[in-house]
């Protein structure tokens, strides 16, 4: 079958379904049931939906399994995930008939997937396991996973896919207007991980009408190795008489939606608010187009969740920071034994700010539960910066584990011929879709002269092709040797990287530091080789990207060029001269109050306990520190969220490390604090709906220090819990905090049932969106901030 689809797929354009869950609304579902239980329990309404889909032309529909996952359903307190599947693709099964086809449809689990979230990964791939199961059972003849927010659930959802069978798997984001996901994955670093990793398709749906989501397809198109698909809604949803509306027309919809073929998409459907008519309509609209074929069948791309690097036959060269290793560096290896990653973020962020594009990682030190620690790595690393990792490690099992965990597609540093290492390093490659570095070595003997690396390095690369891996996929290090040690080794790793690149067509890397290994002031001849090597086409050095500018230095160009056997002129002119240490340069300068801001801007856990003591033992104010360095760095996270330059994993970052920061100020806040014994009793809750409650806590804690008995409801805390706390504890004054437009309503829905229940006790409101005008109007009195909460509560 999945030969049988990617056949129809080079004739014509496919057509998918339209919405489910808003026609089963228009078809008599009542709001706020489980649409699956429903459906079972109305398989005929479903059948129906489903038919009328093929009816309008559908050449595939979507089982009504979106939410159809553990998670989702045990909200409905509904346990057996497998027979919901397999019986509701059996109602489509139903309704296809013998020419119709069914995708399987798997969507997001509604928890955020670790390293963004605490839902374990192998969790979520297990998850999705138990629906697939299902789906297959029922015989689907492809699966569709969609409405992904998260590139890395979307990883766990594939994997949970190609690890049970080998079926046509499509998956789609959702990413808004302007152009990412919730988490802030953007359209091609989406489409590199995922193609790369064994979707058959890619593509978007939901969020936006056709016109947004043509941006999307375009961006991707030019990198596409699969079919792209566009499933957008009817129009951008608006809310009228607080109901959601799709207002887009049938006609219009289908008008636009064609250019989403022109511009590249294979496979094109409607979600929410779609119809049978609006797939009628986009049936006639595509019936006389061929799709275009996907625009190449490989692609040398890197990518992370939230960026990407496109390698072209042309470029300058692309350094790949070397600092994430603790080889010669005692600090970090002290740090990593005791599974502290301080420095790695700091080199990583440093690095960036320098010019590397990617990130060697390597965190190879003697005793170490590598795996541990690569995970560890992976997983901050994955928060901390946008750039494309390269997983470096000697061992099979780190590497495994590196590429199952990482949410974009990596590079293998490196594969060698050494025992049994080609055939599984190339088996990972092809599951996680990685590209990798060869290493030309097949014994203990390295190849010094150019001839014996050129016969070895084709047939390593022929033994990688043959494994499935593409020539694109591949990058051969050109092997840099120590010139202190092999004179004439440099002009050799010339000559190798000329014929990678114009015979063998090959990509080319170095590890530049280790050719002026031995010898004093060895930036010098780094930079001079890297020059040269430019000149000869490497594409990638692994390097210090400080020390990358092109230099002039005839001394080491004749050292490099073997003129100046044993290097005697070179080192007599500098060795007078010597380098500085591994710590980056600057970061002893900063200020105690900078360095709790940046913590909290990066979502540094790690040292903002330490900075926070540190500041507070070189004299700051505790409360100070609270109120003008922690929350205005929440207060900008905010901000740059708002602006879309912070994305959800960064947002949560950040307030981990405000958490963090937190529990250390408490205890100097409450010793600060001159009590005053007013035993006066108030009740505090974030309303229902709103998780947020970092606010909350230092009101309560300002309360408690200023001699309030402070009962803490907690947050996401319904109407009902609280009158009923309020009848238990008979507060003096209950305080509701609130920091969404949309739950600062529920203030006002507690104080009414409150009084409805004849509560005698007066309410203080605050949080970021909440205003005196809108306490006023729900009769509550407002604070705006911990202290004013203070004196507000005593004036109450
Ligand atoms: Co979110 N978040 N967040 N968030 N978050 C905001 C509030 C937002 C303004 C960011 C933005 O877009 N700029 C925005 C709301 C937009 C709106 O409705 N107008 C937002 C959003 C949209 C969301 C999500 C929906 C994101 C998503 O998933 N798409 C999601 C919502 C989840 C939910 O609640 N259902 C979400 C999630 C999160 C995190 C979990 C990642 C995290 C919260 C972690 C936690 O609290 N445990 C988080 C964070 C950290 C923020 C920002 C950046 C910071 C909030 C904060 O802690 N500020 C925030 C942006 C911002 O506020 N500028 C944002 C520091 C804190 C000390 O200030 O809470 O205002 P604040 O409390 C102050 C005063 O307001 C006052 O005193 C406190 C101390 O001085 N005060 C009271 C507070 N309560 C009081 C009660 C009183 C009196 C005074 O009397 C009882």
């Amino acid at each position: 079958m999945k030969e049988k689809i990617a056949q129809l797929l080079r004739r014509k354009v496919l057509l998918l379904d339209g919405a489910t869950g808003t026609e089963l609304q228009h078809r008599g579902m009542p709001p706020g049931v489980c649409p699956e239980n429903w459906c079972l329990d109305h398989p005929d309404v479903l059948v129906r939906v489903h038919a009328d889909y093929f009816a309008a032309g559908a050449d595939i529909v979507y089982t009504c399994t979106f939410g159809a996952n553990r998670i989702k359903l045990s909200e409905y307190k509904i346990k057996d995930v497998f027979s919901v599947n397999k019986k509701l693709a059996e109602i489509a099964r139903r309704a296809a008939g013998k020419s119709g086809l069914v995708a399987g449809d798997i969507g997001p689990t509604g928890r955020f997937v670790e390293p963004f979230g605490d839902l374990a990964f192998e969790e979520a791939v297990e998850i999705f396991k138990e629906q697939v199961r299902g789906l297959l059972e029922a015989g689907v003849d492809l699966l569709v996973i969609e409405t992904m927010m998260d590139i890395q659930e979307a990883r766990a959802a594939l994997l949970a896919v190609k690890e049970l069978a080998d079926i046509f798997t499509i998956v789609t984001l959702t990413f808004d207007k302007g152009g990412r996901t919730l988490h802030g994955n953007e359209p091609v670093s989406s489409l590199i991980t995922l193609q790369s990793l064994g979707a058959d398709a890619v593509g978007c749906n939901c969020s936006t009408g056709p016109l947004d989501m043509l941006r999307c397809i375009q961006a991707m198109q030019p990198y596409a190795t699969v079919p792209l698909v566009a499933k957008p809604n009817a129009g951008i949803p608006r809310l009228i008489d607080g109901k959601t509306v799709f207002t887009m027309q049938p006609r219009i919809f289908a008008k636009i939606s064609r250019k989403l073929i022109c511009a590249g998409a294979h496979l094109l459907g409607g979600c929410c608010g779609t119809t049978p008519e609006h797939i009628r309509y986009l049936k006639a609209q595509v019936a006389r187009i061929r799709p275009e074929k996907s625009a190449r069948v490989s692609l040398c791309a890197l990518s992370s969740a939230r960026g990407h690097i496109v390698i072209g036959k042309k470029n300058k060269v692309i350094i790949v920071g070397e600092k994430i290793n603790p080889t010669g560096k005692k600090k970090m290896q002290a740090e990593l034994l005791k599974g502290k990653l301080t420095l790695v973020r700091q080199f990583a962020k440093t690095q960036e700010v320098q010019g590397a594009k990617l990130l060697d990682v390597n965190v190879g030190v003697p005793g170490i539960d590598e795996v541990k620690t690569m995970r560890m790595v992976i997983s901050s690393l994955a928060l901390t910066t946008d750039l494309p990792l390269v997983i470096d490690s000697a061992k099979i099992e780190t590497i495994g584990t590196a590429l199952r965990l990482y949410p974009g597609r990596a590079l293998i540093n490196s594969i060698s011929a050494e025992g049994d290492k080609l055939p599984k390093l190339a088996a990972l490659a092809k599951k996680y879709g990685a590209m990798c570095i060869l290493l030309p070595l097949a014994g203990k003997q390295i190849p010094h002269s150019f001839n014996q690396r050129r016969l070895l390095i084709r047939a390593l690369v022929a033994q990688l092709r043959k494994a499935g891996i593409p020539k694109d996929d591949i990058i051969v290090d050109v092997l840099a040797l120590a010139v202190s040690c092999y004179p004439g080794s440099a002009q050799e790793t010339l000559k190798t990287i000329a014929w990678c690149t114009r015979i063998l067509k090959c990509r080319t890397i170095i590890g530049l530091s280790n050719i002026s290994f031995g010898l004093p002031q060895r930036h010098r001849i780094n930079r001079v080789f890297l020059d040269m090597a430019g000149r000869k086409g490497l594409t990638f050095a692994i390097a210090d990207p400080e020390d990358t500018r092109p230099l002039r230095d005839t001394w080491a160009r004749n050292l490099l060029r073997n003129k100046d056997r044993g290097g005697i002129k070179y080192i007599e002119k500098y060795r007078q001269q010597d380098q500085s240490g591994d710590m980056p340069k600057k970061v002893d300068r900063v200020s105690p109050r900078e360095r709790i801001f940046t913590a909290i801007m990066e979502g540094e856990r790690d040292g903002i306990g330490d900075s926070i003591r540190n500041a507070i033992h070189l004299g700051a104010a505790p409360e100070v520190l609270m109120q003008e360095v922690m929350i205005p760095a929440l207060v900008k996270v905010g901000t740059l969220f708002e602006k879309k330059q912070y994305f959800l994993p960064q947002l949560i970052a950040s307030a981990q490390a405000m958490k963090e920061g937190f529990k250390v100020v408490e205890p100097f806040l409450q010793k600060s604090v001159t009590g005053q014994s007013q035993r006066k009793v108030i009740l505090l809750a974030t309303v229902e709906g709103d998780i947020h409650d970092i606010g909350k806590n230092i009101v309560a804690l300002m309360l408690k220090n200023h001699g309030f008995i402070v009962i803490d409801l907690g947050k996401d805390v319904s109407r009902a819990k609280i009158v009923t706390a309020i009848k238990k504890h008979n507060p003096d004054i209950v305080g509701l905090s609130a920091l969404m437009t949309t739950t600062m309503v529920h203030m006002g829905g507690v104080v009414k049932a409150a009084q409805k229940e004849g509560l005698q006790c007066k309410f203080m409101v605050g949080g970021a969106v909440v205003n005196s005008a809108y306490a006023n109007s729900i009769g509550a009195a407002y604070a705006k901030d911990a202290v004013e909460a203070v004196s507000l509560a005593k004036q109450l």
